[in-house]
């Protein structure tokens, strides 16, 4: 037995009686309360303490194996994570949630009620971020060693609040209640520069240099959060840096009384990791935003060379210890450092650098929308970070010439292909710098990847063919089925042993059983079940009474216009309508349930907002639809609140305008639950359909190849709204007042439908309406739905985020992943 392993002493014995043990010492010895006296939340605090001690244990031994056996490491860098809680996934991966569970029991504590009191690390807007956090499960589950590199923002995505119908935002205090989940490494800082100039230099063999004297100087110091694997002792770092002032205080200031000046470069420098920037795919040029992507890419890529020695690594063989994934072009600035730190403070030369630099990154791309693309102003790039602006240039003439030699004679395409955006004033292009910098680029579902190679990166694909790829997203099916639906997950480890968190391939096997009438009882009273619970809380949260045997139809997911969320209401409305027409309409009961953030100033999102929260005013009080429809907004969409939503949804909305949506992952994690899908052809809809089959997805609208010639041909949405009538009433309606008690409350939302329809909601709107109403005739065949949402499962195994990791450790990082079992 190793001299570190702690597995025989009672701290971190696993029995129930060893976890009760650590539980009670930790209440007294680390919080100081006596077990009569403590909170629910004392409970959370000393069991995640106990719970840490087993993680920690394994963090570091598994953290020694990666050092001794100087295997090549994952680095995955990212502006966002959004992990979830952690406590009952590391349970799940440890093997303990039961005897946890008997451990409380036997003292009168519900181990439920102490979940609950956890609160998520929001440090991130959406699916970017939680796909990073799902990727860092997987790599561990895999056994690839990894670390995860973002930033410690101190306030992470805002709290949502829904006051009078619109969406208030409260300031995100994560931190407040305490982390126990993760360990400051005050023996882990790095300086970042900001500023200043560069000047040139002669070393000692008569070679000249460069020197970067910056103007300001910030520390960067590591907090870790290790992430268990499922059934693998293997563990993932996330490794946040929180930026600090050098020094506290500017004592030469301070000592000539001038205390303002003294405490601005602290408060300045601890300002840069202070909060997320809450857009979604929408770039704002903002310049702190453009300092936090530096020092935390900075950050990683020092520390990936302060380990690279600690293995005795070379640092000219860089790449060989490293795979960097650059998690959009949010880091992708790293391929600027990562010369700098070669070439000026490692002395290597500019072309062996190159070839280390472009051996060692790879970049994944996340969106085709033209207004997320990043580009700095060039002036702002240099007054920031001088010495990387010449660097961009030194690569981006090297880059050019290449290009010339391919392409003799073609200036347009040079101008296309350049680092820097030379139409009108001058810009850095990030997705260019990404893309010369890396080895590999992929997309994140197939549609998107060709899409990619179509479109924005379209010259980039004309000139390294060889560099493109698609790696189509997974989601972990520890945390979005295992724990989010453990009434299913019961079913499934019946039916397919215990293991099959860590092998969706499995899956397959319940197929046979769509057909087996009692299996489909039991899946319908897990669904109902989940429903039920589902119910509890959106009366909690809302005060709205849903019915748990209507049809819930979910839309949870960032409020965006090409996400169309205003077409789902337009068939709430068109319901409605149709109802107090004819109350004999055959409407079957749903409840429609909406949840999302808006960006604070994105007009039409909160618009959008309050269109769902106005509806669902006049709806579900109204008594011509009682029983029949409701309407609800879940507040607060996040991952805690998903994984109360997704095991309850039969209906998953995945309809944004076919070529907007880069994958979605929340159509994974509903189909995986049972939910069948409506959706476009769009992102990985196209493979979830491939996978399930057509029989079991309901498919409208236009596809990507059709809007474009729709957009190129002269769009009217005029044209759609004069030759359907019902598209008319329900956009009369809307405009007419009737929501909201303000006529024009809507005014906006009706004329960007009818003067522009960016997203093309008018032309897809008939074909909508068509799918959902063979939605409804399926749900009146309760076995064929049943049957259909089994199938869904059991088709949907390569989505587990397991077989992207896996994917992306062959093809694209070449490193070795524990092999699938099949
Ligand atoms: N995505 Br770029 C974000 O959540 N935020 C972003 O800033 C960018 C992309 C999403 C895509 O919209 C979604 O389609 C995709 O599934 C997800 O990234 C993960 O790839």
């Amino acid at each position: 037995m190793n001299a570190i392993s702690p597995s025989n002493t009672i701290r971190t014995g696993t029995s129930a009686e060893n976890l009760r043990q650590a539980f009670l010492d930790n209440l007294v010895c680390a919080l100081g309360r006596l077990p009569n006296y403590a909170s629910a939340h004392d409970h959370y605090l000393a069991l995640a303490l106990t719970v840490r001690d087993h993680v920690v244990a394994r963090a570091v031994q598994s953290f020694e194996q990666g050092v001794v056996k100087m295997m090549r490491r994952v680095a995955y860098l990212s502006a966002e994570f959004l992990p979830g809680p952690h406590l009952a996934n590391h349970l799940l991966n440890l093997g303990i949630a039961e005897a946890t569970r008997e451990a409380l029991g036997g003292i009168g504590i519900d181990l439920d009620r102490v979940l609950a009191e956890e609160e998520e690390p929001g440090l991130g807007n959406g699916g970017l971020g939680r796909l990073a956090s799902c990727y860092l499960d997987s790599l561990a589950t895999v056994e690839v060693q990894s670390i995860g590199y973002g930033i410690r923002y101190e306030f992470g995505i805002f709290d949502q609040v829904i006051r009078d119908g619109w969406q208030v935002e409260g300031t995100d205090k994560w931190l407040s209640g305490g982390n126990p989940w993760e360990i400051h490494r005050l023996g882990i800082a790095k300086q970042v520069k900001f500023g200043g100039h560069t000047e040139t230099w002669t070393d000692d063999q008569g070679r000249t240099r460069v020197r970067w004297v910056p103007s300001i100087v910030i520390k960067g110091e590591a907090y870790d959060t290790p992430i268990t694997g499922y059934g693998s002792g293997t563990c993932s770092l996330m490794r946040l840096w929180k930026s600090e002032a050098v020094e506290s205080f500017d004592f030469e200031a301070f000592n000539h009384g001038d205390y303002d000046r003294a405490v601005e470069q602290k408060v300045d420098s601890e300002n840069l990791s202070k909060v997320l920037y809450p857009n979604d795919e929408l770039h704002r040029g903002k310049e702190l935003r453009l300092k936090q992507q530096f020092f935390f890419t900075s950050c990683a890529l020092q520390d990936m060379l302060r380990l690279v020695a600690m293995s005795g690594g070379k640092v000219a063989a860089f790449d060989e210890s490293w795979a960097v994934q650059l998690n959009d072009t949010h880091p992708a600035i790293g391929v600027a450092e990562l010369m700098r730190l070669l070439v000026d403070e490692h002395a290597l030369e500019w072309d062996d650098a190159w070839a280390i630099t472009q051996k060692t990154f790879s970049y994944t791309n996340h969106t085709l929308l033209p207004e997320a693309l990043e580009k700095w102003p060039v002036e702002l790039f240099g007054s920031v970070l001088p010495r990387h602006l010449e660097i961009i240039y030194g690569i981006n003439h090297r880059f050019l010439d290449e290009v010339r030699t391919a392409f003799p004679d073609d200036d347009a395409r040079l101008a296309r292909l350049s680092l820097i955006d030379e139409h009108g004033a001058r810009y850095v292009r990030m997705a260019n710098l990404a893309c010369v910098g890396s080895h590999k680029i992929n997309g994140v579902a197939a549609l998107h990847s060709e899409l990619l190679k179509k479109t924005v990166l379209a010259d980039f694909a004309a000139l390294w063919p060889e560099k493109f790829d698609n790696v189509t997203n997974g989601v972990t099916p520890r945390r979005f089925v295992a724990l989010a639906n453990p009434g299913l997950a019961g079913l499934l480890e019946r039916e397919l042993g215990a293991g099959w968190p860590g092998d969706l391939s499995c899956l397959g096997r319940l197929e046979p059983l769509a057909a087996d009438p009692g299996f489909r009882r039991e899946w319908r009273e897990v669904r109902l079940a989940n429903k039920r619970r589902l119910a509890a809380l959106i009366q909690e949260r809302t005060g709205i009474v849903v019915t748990p045997d209507s049809l819930f139809d979910v839309q949870v997911k960032r409020i965006h216009e090409y996400k169309r969320q205003h077409l789902n209401l337009l068939h709430v409305l068109s319901l409605y309508l149709s109802i107090k027409r004819d109350p004999d309409a055959g409407v079957v009961p749903r409840t429609f349930i909406f949840g999302g953030k808006a960006a604070p100033g994105y007009f039409l999102a909160k618009r959008i907002i309050r269109l769902v929260t106005a509806t669902g005013e006049l709806v579900n009080q109204d008594p011509d639809v009682a029983g029949r429809l409701k309407v609800v907004f879940f507040p607060d969409f996040n991952v805690k609140n998903a994984q109360h939503i997704y095991p309850a949804a039969d209906l998953s909305e995945q309809i944004s305008l076919a070529g907007m949506e880069a994958s979605g992952t929340g159509n994974m994690k509903m189909s995986l639950n049972g939910a069948l899908t409506i959706g476009t052809l769009d992102g990985a809809n196209v493979e979830i359909r491939d996978a399930v089959g057509a029989e079991n997805f309901f498919l409208f609208g236009l596809t990507a190849s059709e809007v474009s010639a729709l957009k190129a041909g002269g769009y009217q949405p005029q044209t759609y709204y004069e030759s359907d009538s019902l598209l008319r009433e329900t956009i009369d309606f809307i405009a007419s007042g009737a929501l909201g008690g303000d006529p024009d409350l809507f005014r906006p939302v009706v004329d960007n439908l009818l003067h522009g329809d960016p997203y093309l909601l008018l032309a897809d709107f008939r074909a909508y309406l068509d799918a959902q109403q063979r939605v409804g005739e399926l749900w009146g065949d309760s076995d064929a739905w049943t049957s259909s949402s089994i199938l869904n499962v059991a088709r949907m195994g390569r989505f587990s985020s397991d077989r992207s990791i896996r994917e992306y450790c062959e093809r694209i990082w070449n490193v070795n992943a524990k092999p699938s079992q099949t």
